[in-house]
């Protein structure tokens, strides 16, 4: 009898240490100063990469390539506006597929570090955020504001419960690909934001842990300053730093200790370059400098994610914009990053550079690294067929006009992004040339005008304000307005786009305006060539041709010979902003994926200015991102067009 008891202790005893060592975990080991993977110390040396910023035809190649580059984790945003178009209206199918982007990376055996947000900044439209949560005009962003809070539960309550089974800690549905904790960061650079509201993080905190238990480590990131680092961070949740090679390794972490006495060093966000605005030099970070600091912060044991990985590219209108020191500055169409892998997703010396490091501190993945995917110059493209944009309004904008007396704005009217036009008519004969005049800081963001259909320049927020007009009573003054996306960073109110202010006429108010929301990319890739009269002169025109690849789908680049500024669709798709005018990108990455190699492909430019005496496109096989200068990097905050 005493044997058995014995024996059924000791049986006991083994099935009491062995659930546990089979239940995968996750933790932070405050005594090992370590994070703890199954109960085994563990560090991740990560790179972010953004689903949405790369077609999904690539995510396979470029998650490779990171495998094999050494990496064993991948860090990841959700942006909320891009699965939920409009409120209640959800999308996770296709390039918004964020589950199959997790079971590719777990076939590569890359961990996931999530950040759902809900805002991520990420030089992302409006910071990830839906813009339609501006058309209530006085909701906070950001902040305990039950309207805000509200929208975000809602969608909270959608997201992470897709979240919850592939946590690590669950198993869950990445079972069979083994391995697959996800931690998870509770809003981003919080600190960094104008509001310092702790309600807000603890509801965030109370929910993520509603739907994804208490067991998930949860962490902050912020920059290395103080007051940065004061207001992101919360008991329960772990306080970690990003800062990139230009910042001492050593200092940089003792911030991170102020906070954090014990537990893993972990740098979330360490720059491998940086990013690009319109009319600003071109950013570059050496390879050597980046190696060197990654070497510095893996020799003390640290976890670091590169930011970026590989940059990709704010297709359409997602590229967001900062606002520094007033001003406000959009972000380029490419997110290359001067990342280690390209915007077209190519190993860079960069990529070597780290792979050799990370070499040094753990088994690289046998075999080769994936090469360059095969890049195509196609030459010349002609695009023959013209309309004005005002010839085909009643497609672009099937329903009647609204009427306001005042601009109301893009938020107000549901137009999330692109372009308005707002329309009235001179209210009595200007023989001498006036000026048509809007505040400063009144267009958000660019205005083209027309008077009689006829092109007479730009307004540009915190750059033109003002226009010579003249005409006769009646006369038609029409304003193209576009949205170069909503501020995702630096602003302490909302970005609201459109004619924000009244404009003057002289000294009168402009009144009576018909508003009409366009819906381009419907009519772009759902009707066209458009029946309209052939187009004449300047001003905002659709610029159509056909072409065939020969049989040949590759990836290529396009280039803008004469162009000034606008949007190129390739098949219905819409690649995003060109502004060779301004720099320093000359050339939109053109994903082969988008080619069709036996049918006849069709290319729409938007013009919103000038277009060339020649309409036509050059097909390079390599990119242009720098059309000025190359600079190296921290934050460029002043603007230089060229
Ligand atoms: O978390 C941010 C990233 O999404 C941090 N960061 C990156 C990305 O936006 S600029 C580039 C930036 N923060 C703004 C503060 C710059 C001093």
């Amino acid at each position: 009898m005493g044997l058995w008891l014995c024996a059924l202790v000791l049986v006991l005893r083994g099935l009491w240490l062995q659930p546990s060592a089979a239940a995968p975990s996750f933790s932070i080991d405050y005594t090992g100063n370590s994070f703890l993977k199954d109960g085994v110390k563990f560090r991740y040396i990560s790179g972010s990469i953004h689903y949405f910023r790369i077609p999904p035809a690539y995510w396979k190649d470029r998650l490779l390539k990171m495998y094999m580059s050494g990496l064993n984790a991948v860090q990841i945003y959700i942006p909320w506006n891009y699965h939920e178009p409009s409120p209640g209206v959800y999308n996770f199918d296709g390039d918004r597929n964020l589950e199959g982007f997790l079971d590719l990376a777990a076939q590569f055996d890359l961990l996931v570090i999530l950040r759902p947000g809900p805002y991520i900044c990420a030089e992302w439209e409006m910071g990830g955020l839906p813009s339609w949560l501006l058309a209530n005009p006085n909701i906070t962003l950001r902040t305990s504001d039950p309207d805000f809070l509200q929208a975000v539960d809602k969608w909270l309550s959608v997201l992470l419960p897709k979240i919850k089974p592939h946590l690590y800690i669950n198993g869950g549905n990445i079972i069979s690909v083994q391995v697959r904790p996800a931690q998870t960061k509770v809003e981003n650079e919080y600190g960094s934001y104008y509001a310092c509201d702790y309600d807000y993080l603890r509801h965030l905190v109370a929910v993520f842990r509603s739907y994804l238990g208490k067991k998930v480590v949860l962490f902050t990131t912020d920059g290395t300053k103080e007051s940065e680092l004061q207001c992101g961070t919360l008991n329960g949740l772990y306080t970690t730093v990003d800062f990139g090679p230009d910042e001492n390794v050593t200092e940089a972490f003792e911030k991170q200790r102020i906070h954090e006495p014990n537990g893993p060093l972990v740098n979330s966000e360490y720059y491998t370059g940086w990013l690009d605005y319109w009319g600003e030099l071109h950013s570059t970070k050496s390879a050597a400098e980046v190696a060197r600091g990654l070497e510095k912060m893996l020799e003390l044991g640290a976890n670091v994610n590169m930011y970026m990985f590989q940059g990709g590219t704010n297709f359409g209108y997602w590229s967001g914009a900062d606002y520094n020191n007033g001003i406000y500055n959009p972000i380029t169409t490419s997110y290359d990053y001067d990342a280690p892998l390209s915007e077209a997703g190519d190993p860079t010396d960069k990529l070597y550079a780290i792979r050799t490091v990370i070499g040094k501190f753990q088994v690289l993945p046998a075999g080769p690294m994936p090469p360059p995917t095969p890049k195509f110059a196609y030459g010349y493209v002609s695009l023959p067929q013209c309309v004005a944009l005002l010839d085909i309004l009643g497609i672009l904008s099937p329903s009647l006009p609204f009427y306001s007396s005042f601009p109301a704005t893009f938020e107000a009217l549901k137009q999330p992004s692109g372009f308005m036009l707002y329309r009235t008519f001179l209210p009595h004969d200007i023989q001498e040339p006036v000026v048509l005049s809007a505040p400063e800081d009144g267009i958000h963001d660019l205005a083209y005008i027309l008077l009689n259909g006829v092109y007479k320049g730009t307004l540009e927020r915190n750059r033109v304000n003002g226009i010579n007009i003249s005409g006769q009573l009646g006369d038609t003054l029409d304003l193209l307005v576009e949205s170069m996306g909503h501020i995702n960073f630096g602003a302490n109110g909302s970005d609201f786009k459109g004619l924000v202010k009244n404009l003057t006429l002289g000294s009168n108010i402009v009144t009576d305006w018909l508003i009409y929301p366009l819906g381009i990319d419907k009519t772009v890739s759902h009707s066209w060539p458009p029946v309209a009269p052939l187009c004449h002169g300047t001003g905002p025109a659709f610029y159509t041709g056909f072409f065939t690849t020969l049989g040949i789908a590759q990836d290529s680049f396009v280039k803008f010979p004469g162009w000034n500024k606008g949007q190129i669709w390739i098949n219905g798709f819409n690649l995003g902003r060109f502004w060779p005018a301004r720099g320093p990108q000359q050339t939109l990455f053109v994903p082969g994926s988008l080619f069709s190699s036996s049918t006849i492909n069709t290319v729409v430019v938007l013009e919103l200015q000038n277009a060339p005496e020649k309409p036509r496109l050059l097909f390079l096989d390599r990119p242009l991102l720098n059309g000025t200068q190359t600079s190296t990097h921290k934050n460029q905050i002043k603007a230089t067009p060229i």
